[in-house]
């Protein structure tokens, strides 16, 4: 089942100017049919759904399902494939229920909700969560995954496995990864080819302090804020840059009040799949393994819809006026060589092991 009422990022409903509200209209209905377009020509087909029916216990079950992102992300297609599969596969026994845009909380509020078993499933990046699980501030690391060849090797290795044991504590069952991807900043003063040049920005950053400390190595103002409140906020200039994947700055509209943005690569996020324990606990086998199964689906298939639809989307934002700076690999090399310390004032309490291992994958 899909929830289509109240669906829309809270930025578009915000109040307008009479004039200001009609122009602002007629751009949002072309926006939403560039998407939709876009969306079925350019996107990867769902696969098949592969393996049997699952037998349950004759009871029914719902799983309500929240996300950050909004509808037009690769988030949400992934989502729209585990349910899918969930749905088919236990007969309609188990319905999926899927809540974009954050509307049920940002990422803390959703994870504390299935700690408390009020909500069942919730993808956070992992970033927000490196203070219940420090080791998941690996993914907060500069420029630590150099290719995705890499993220799949640990997504898909130990490394990944070991990650989903750690987090599976807590009042959280973890059962997948999916991606968020690499991430680039984007501003509303300047264009951005040095750290000198971000002198003074006000950057919104997530909550986790490595970021923190990465803008500040960089010399910019940096200031956490969860990811519900940043459209208003880059709006209103209370910030003046944030820095997010090309397909979460199209899909939250970000390029409408960021003209200028810098591919920077710099920090590479994963979504991760997380379960209530509580609602896990009733569940019957068979449908704890059909989760972990179709949770594995949606992650191999996210992923190709996002690396799809990230070079796809980086030159519609330039067709759609944003100013984009590609940095030379030299340019990069004076940013990697800026960050340095943060390795520094990291790797003790993060695990040198854990980063030496990924470092190795690269070789
Ligand atoms: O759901 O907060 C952010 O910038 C993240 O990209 C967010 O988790 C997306």
């Amino acid at each position: 089942m899909t929830i289509t009422t109240s669906a829309r990022p809270q930025h578009l409903t915000r109040p307008h100017g009479v004039w200001q509200g009609a122009m602002k209209a007629g751009a949002l209905a072309l926006a939403l049919v560039g998407l939709s377009a876009q969306a079925a020509s350019d996107m990867p087909p769902m696969p098949e759904i592969t393996g049997g029916k699952v037998a349950g216990n004759g009871q029914d079950y719902t799983i309500r399902v929240s996300i950050g992102t909004t509808k037009g992300g690769a988030q949400y297609r992934g989502a729209e494939y585990f349910e899918k599969i969930v749905e088919s596969r236990s007969d309609g026994h188990v319905q999926v229920q899927l809540f974009d845009s954050a509307q049920l909380g940002d990422d803390l509020q959703a994870v504390s909700s299935l700690q408390s078993g009020t909500l069942e499933m919730t993808l956070p990046s992992t970033s927000p969560l490196v203070k219940m699980f420090p080791e998941f501030a690996v993914f907060d690391l500069p420029f630590l995954f150099p290719t995705t060849d890499v993220v799949d090797q640990v997504f898909d290795g130990d490394i990944g496995d070991q990650l989903l044991k750690v987090a599976s504590s807590k009042g959280l069952v973890a059962i997948g990864w999916s991606e968020n991807g690499y991430r680039q900043l984007t501003n509303s003063k300047h264009p951005v080819s040095s750290p000198a040049d971000l002198e003074g920005l006000k950057i919104r950053t997530m909550q986790n302090p490595i970021h923190l400390d990465i803008w500040r190595t960089l010399g910019a103002n940096p200031t956490p804020m969860s990811f519900a409140e940043l459209f208003t906020a880059l709006e209103q200039g209370v910030v003046d840059g944030q820095e997010n994947p090309w397909i979460t700055i199209q899909s939250s509209k970000f390029n409408e009040v960021q003209p200028y943005a810098t591919e920077t690569n710099h920090v590479y996020t994963p979504f991760i799949t997380l379960v209530s324990k509580r609602y896990w606990d009733r569940l019957p086998e068979g449908y704890q393994q059909l989760l972990v199964d179709a949770a594995q689906d949606m992650s191999r298939y996210e992923r190709q819809v996002s690396r799809t639809l990230n070079d796809q989307i980086k030159q519609e934002l330039k067709d759609d006026g944003m100013q984009i700076t590609e940095l030379t690999p030299g340019q990069v090399a004076v940013f990697q060589k800026k960050l340095a310390p943060v390795y520094d004032h990291w790797r003790d309490q993060i695990g040198g092991q854990l980063i030496d291992d990924i470092r190795e994958l690269s070789q």
